[in-house]
């Protein structure tokens, strides 16, 4: 036998209460009497985790044994959310933990309210590559998830008199009982100095890089456990030492203070993640970042997770990288350099090699969100790297020119390294040339990227590009997110549903069922309720049941269009105080706002603080007779969502056509019985696909007349000169109403609006107003909403993320299921 005989411990309330309070007297070091809730949270948290341990263990045995093929994630974000509850339900636990607790005195939502979540990435990315871990332990596919343990996630957002204030996310303050620290296997990776030419021992001319300086990874290991199947795959993150070299400095060198410093300076690489989700400054720190986590991950696998003795030309049976975007994509060269440097590979060998071993998953086709590294740059911190890169790309370009004739223009246009404004490596260029499979993340975004962003690189290989739409998981977004919608489905159609997601089109039949669409509206009233002790507690806000819960929660940015929103409250507002529509007369709504700017993303920050002014506003005018609410809870998270999403009557997906890669909110409120008003975006166009016109407001430009508009010179001001309410709303807003009278806080959103308006939301306003009349209309007639809304969750099925991941297993990965 390869193990001690591990067993979980027993699965009984005695059981558990037993192995809890072990952990609390003998792990947490206090009796029950004086503990604190951090106390009983985290030895809950480790009892929990020892009843997946046997799992895990067993998983990784028998992934050791069979060598069967798995997925290498590399990620540099994961956007996890809570783990305690995703614990308790992947091994059924909840119950007898809750009795169990319950006998100690203890309340279980007590103990859950107290996890801070893992807030380790910006947004959908982040959330994508969780949602993905959790699918593949769910199907049995042995996957690792690699990626960097920042000390501090995701910026705590607060208000400052409305205006956006950040503040450090220590999420490891009260301790991180999720987390297995392995010191002992930590991976060295090195940076700087320089390469030189010299004859191996073999006769053969190499290149070896002397490297300047060097840090350790240590990894952290968290479990990632299936639903209820048996399995746990593991998700590894990166922490940066200093190495002994760096504490040698602080005993030799007199300038202790110099060498603490160079210290802190290694450890500062996985101090904190970015914020910035778009527009990527080219910092030196972020391309440390990515080359840390990479390197540390492909030399772990190679190293240490594969056998001893196995042949690297068979690494493509064993293993295949996904690149997360970019971001990981220097781990091109540097599998070239370990294979070529390290093991002696010839050239043409390993990138036979590499070329199987990575695939590409872009998230964007904004031109600025393209990552570009200077030559400059790269070739200071990784020298080596970027001769693999210039011999990569002249081999490439080589092939370009003999297929096309010598013609200049395709190749400097191909080039991975472009000459404009400097010298710069094109990282979705390198990542599409190395690539075996490049896919796009929805249909349309898919169709953008062949067609607009990448044409030439689509022409050269055919069969490389395909599409693979996101999707989410239904254990945290439905389940957890939702017990009550989940019983009520349970109830319905049995259970099976949370593992075969296609299962939910079985309530279709149900929405003809008026038994059903009252506990369905009940359901909806339960989850306002909820949301309102939430918000009560946690910002003053009250929810009210009776309302339409209107909700628009992502990331703050100018293509998502939340100034858009703003024009529609505003309008709505300004026909009350103008006395067009009487406050009775109109359907009550809340607004509910949450998302996060980068801190040097000045006009997200603007637009923040107009929402918060439009809120202080519409709240607390007596003429709006409580009609209309606007909540901005500051730091949306992941916590906050999964309170937020099943409250939601509508869905705000309202980004300029092609500009919005995917989404996957929208996916989370389509699943939980919101209507969705949309424009013809991203996954929108699937969703509404399938979810069916009469079930989802439309509204909008189409991605071609975007572009016609755009070519034929788009002139903002002209929509605010023809259509009074637009400019209506504007002038209020001009005028000072929602800054105390002061014009000059928000002329910048005000002027951006009406002279550059990059996104189009004036042009886009009156399709979108009119929209928003009919929703007020439709939700008048409650029996039609209810019926459109439990076809939504009927329908949506499709966006499973176990379904992206068959995708992801058919068309690119060929991992089946192992074991
Ligand atoms: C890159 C370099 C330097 C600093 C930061 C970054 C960086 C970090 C995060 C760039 C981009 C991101 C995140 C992008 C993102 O979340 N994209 C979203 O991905 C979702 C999952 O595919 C899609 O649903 C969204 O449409 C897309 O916007």
């Amino acid at each position: 036998l390869a193990l001690a005989p591990v067993g979980s411990p027993a699965s009984s309330v005695d059981g558990f209460v037993r192995e809890f309070l072990r952990e609390l007297n003998y792990g947490q070091g206090v009796a029950l009497s004086t503990s604190s809730v951090n106390d009983q949270y985290l030895a809950l948290a480790r009892t929990v985790r020892h009843y997946l341990m046997a799992r895990w263990l067993e998983t990784l045995r028998r992934q050791a044994e069979t060598q069967a093929k798995g997925v290498a994630y590399l990620s540099a974000e994961y956007l996890l959310g809570r783990q305690l509850g995703n614990a308790l339900l992947a091994t059924g636990l909840t119950e007898i933990v809750e009795e169990g607790l319950g006998k100690c005195g203890v309340d279980l939502a007590a103990l859950r309210a107290q996890e801070v979540e893992p807030g380790l990435g910006n947004g959908g990315l982040g959330r994508l590559a969780a949602c993905f871990i959790d699918s593949l332990a769910t199907m049995s596919v042995p996957c690792i998830g690699y990626g960097i343990r920042y000390e501090y996630g995701i910026f705590r957002q607060t208000f400052v008199e409305g205006r956006q204030v950040e503040q450090a996310d220590s999420w490891l303050a009260l301790g991180a009982p999720w987390e297995f620290p392995h010191p002992e296997a930590a991976q060295i990776v090195t940076f700087g100095g320089h390469t030189e030419k010299y004859t191996d021992t073999d006769g053969v001319e190499r290149s070896r890089w002397v490297a300047g300086w060097k840090v350790k990874a240590i990894p952290y290991n968290y479990m990632v456990p299936g639903y209820q199947n048996g399995r746990v795959n593991t998700l590894r993150l990166w922490r940066a030492q200093a190495t002994d070299a760096f504490d040698l400095k602080i005993f030799n060198s007199g300038d202790y203070e110099e060498a603490v410093r160079a210290q802190t300076f290694a450890e500062n690489i996985s101090k904190v993640l970015y914020p910035e989700d778009s527009t990527p400054q080219g910092k030196e720190l972020r391309l440390q970042q990515q080359y840390f986590f990479v390197s540390a991950s492909i030399h772990d696998f190679v190293n240490s997770v594969l056998p001893k003795d196995f042949d690297l030309h068979k690494l493509p049976d064993r293993i295949i990288f996904q690149l997360n975007d970019t971001h990981p994509v220097i781990g091109v060269p540097e599998l070239m350099r370990v294979l070529i440097d390290e093991k002696k590979m010839d050239w043409d060998e390993a990138w036979a090699i590499t070329q199987q071993c990575f695939a590409y998953t872009c998230h964007t086709l904004l031109p600025e969100a393209l990552e570009v590294w200077s030559v400059d740059l790269l070739g200071r911190l990784l020298p080596r790297h970027l001769e693999i890169i210039y011999r990569i790309n002249e081999e490439f370009l080589e092939r370009v020119s003999e297929r096309f004739d010598g013609d200049q223009l395709r190749v400097s246009r191909m080039s991975i390294i472009a000459e404009h404004p400097e010298r710069a490596v094109r990282m979705a260029y390198l990542a599409t040339v190395a690539g075996a499979k490049v896919n796009g993340v929805a249909e349309l975004h898919s169709q953008l990227l062949r067609d607009k962003v990448l044409p030439d690189f689509d022409e050269f290989f055919p069969g490389k590009f395909t599409n693979v739409t996101n999707g989410v998981t239904p254990r945290r977004f439905v389940r957890l997110a939702n017990p009550a919608l989940s019983e009520l489905i349970t109830d319905a159609i049995g259970v099976g549903w949370l593992t075969d997601l296609e299962r939910l089109r079985e309530l279709e039949p149900y929405a003809e069922d008026e038994e059903f669409r009252d506990r369905f509206r009940e359901v909806k009233a339960h989850n306002k309720r909820r949301l309102n002790r939430v918000l009560v507690e946690r910002d003053g806000f009250t929810v009210d049941d009776s309302h339409l819960l209107d909700v628009m929660v992502k990331r703050l940015h100018e293509y998502k269009r939340q100034t858009l929103k703003v024009l529609h409250i505003v309008t709505e507002y300004e026909r009350i105080i103008s006395g067009e529509v009487k406050p009775a007369d109109i359907t009550p709504r809340t607004f509910i706002f949450g998302a996060k700017a980068a801190p040097g993303y000045k006009i997200a920050k603007d637009i923040i603080h107009l929402i918060n002014g439009v809120g202080a506003v519409v709240n607390n005018d007596k003429r709006v007779e409580g009609r209309l609410k606007v909540l901005f809870p500051p730091n949306y998270n992941v916590t906050l969502a999964e309170k937020v999403i099943p409250a939601a009557d509508l869905s705000e997906q309202i980004s300029l056509a092609g500009k919005e890669a995917s989404g996957t909110g929208n996916m989370k409120f389509a699943l939980n019985g919101a209507l969705t008003i949309g424009t013809d975006d991203g996954a929108n166009i699937e969703i509404r696909e399938l979810v069916g016109d009469d079930n989802f407001f439309l509204f909008g430009l189409l991605e071609p007349e975007v572009e016609a508009l755009y070519a034929k010179g788009y002139v903002p001001s002209s929509f605010y000169e023809s259509d009074p309410s637009l400019k209506r709303a504007i002038d209020l807003i001009a005028q000072g109403a929602f800054s105390d009278g002061d014009r000059d806080v928000f002329a910048p959103v005000v002027g951006n609006l009406l002279y550059e308006d990059r996104f189009m939301a004036l042009a886009d306003y009156r399709a979108y107003i009119d929209a928003q009349d009919k929703v007020g209309a439709a939700y008048a007639d409650t029996d039609a909403w209810t019926r459109s809304a439990i076809l939504n969750v009927a329908r949506s099925g499709f966006f499973s993320s176990d379904r992206s991941m068959r995708h992801y297993i058919d068309r690119i990965w060929h991992t089946p299921p192992a074991f």
